[in-house]
């Protein structure tokens, strides 16, 4: 058991609509070879155990953007247009963002979306505190649908997509989420986007095995969440976290590996798991600051400028969308 640190509390509950877990589950437990998608890792205590990740030692992509933000804020900020709107995409608990909005005095407008409504209303409280010129309106929505922007925000729209969350999706489905952002936010927009570099093998790999067992209670508390809201009965001492860098693929893949031949009962089926067999949890895509650029640039996006950290680990991408 992972004890928790003090800032975890602060995580609200946050729960993506009750039964589309349940068909997303079986669909994927069903198949060959079994997954389950990565968002279903956020309930609350998946929620609190990745803002424990972010803080272990080796999970340096947290550090290494936050780094990137705050040496680099004053160039970011002069991308932004005079009186922007800033959405940003999965906003959780906007910390990158407060940076980006203290260097900015000219982004009059915030925009944070995230399918978590009750921590979006208890960030935007604090942020419209801290930030009295700024008018903060949550959107409550799943920021890869199509959603609409609340009030009149023509003047600059600017994105903020921070975190590598792009790196969850297949690099297709990254483009078409560079697409579907284009598309909220029209010609003239400026995306600044978090993607993860390209790195020595051990560091990626100890990066998802960090040493206090954080990622592996992470990974397994997916099984506790289906136990507890699908009715489920995995034996958790019989599944294995596993997390390894696909130097093919450029991904860090996770899986939950079951140590023997086994029955499992998920929401009234049986799925049947051989000795060894994986439930494929995750892909974090690893990409170089040129090949993400091309990805953006097949898209219509067109870089802007880029910066990473010292030890390059990590990029921060600034795009235009002209184009449309
Ligand atoms: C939030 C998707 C960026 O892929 O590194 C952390 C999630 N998974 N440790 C990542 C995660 C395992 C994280 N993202």
């Amino acid at each position: 058991m992972v004890a928790l640190k003090q800032s975890a509390s602060k995580v609200v509950a946050c729960d993506a609509n009750g039964s589309p877990f349940a068909e997303d589950a079986l669909k994927g437990l069903n198949a060959t070879p079994k997954s389950i998608p990565p968002k279903y890792f956020y309930d609350d205590r998946g929620c609190a155990l990745f803002e424990s990740i972010t803080e272990q030692p080796e999970y340096y992509l947290t550090r290494s953007e936050v780094g990137i933000l705050h040496d680099n804020a004053d160039d970011i900020a002069k991308l932004f247009k005079p009186a922007s709107t800033l959405v940003e995409f999965g906003s959780g608990s906007s910390r990158k963002t407060r940076i980006l909005l203290a260097a900015a005095s000219h982004i009059t407008s915030y925009i944070p979306v995230d399918i978590c409504g009750a921590m979006l209303e208890q960030e935007a409280a604090g942020l419209r505190k801290e930030f009295p010129h700024l008018t903060v309106s949550p959107v409550t929505a799943d920021f890869s649908a199509p959603f609409d922007l609340p009030g009149d925000t023509h003047l600059g729209r600017a994105g903020f997509f921070p975190g590598s969350t792009i790196g969850n999706f297949e690099p297709h489905e990254a483009a078409a989420f560079l697409r579907h952002v284009a598309r909220v936010l029209g010609r003239g927009a400026v995306l600044v986007v978090g993607v993860d570099l390209v790195k020595d093998t051990q560091i990626l790999n100890a990066a998802y095995n960090d040493a206090a067992g954080v990622t592996e209670a992470f990974n397994i508390n997916l099984l506790v969440r289906m136990n507890r809201e699908l009715a489920a009965d995995f034996k958790l001492e019989s599944f294995e976290h596993h997390a390894f860098y696909n130097r093919e693929r450029q991904r860090v893949e996770m899986h939950l590996a079951s140590s023997k031949r086994q029955k499992v009962r998920v929401a009234g089926d049986t799925i049947d798991f051989r000795a060894g067999e994986t439930i494929h949890t995750e892909n974090s895509y690893k990409y170089s600051v040129d090949s993400f650029i091309a990805l953006a640039r097949g898209t219509g996006w067109q870089p802007l400028a880029n910066w990473t950290d010292p030890q390059r680990f990590f990029c921060v991408q600034a795009l235009t969308y002209q184009a449309g």
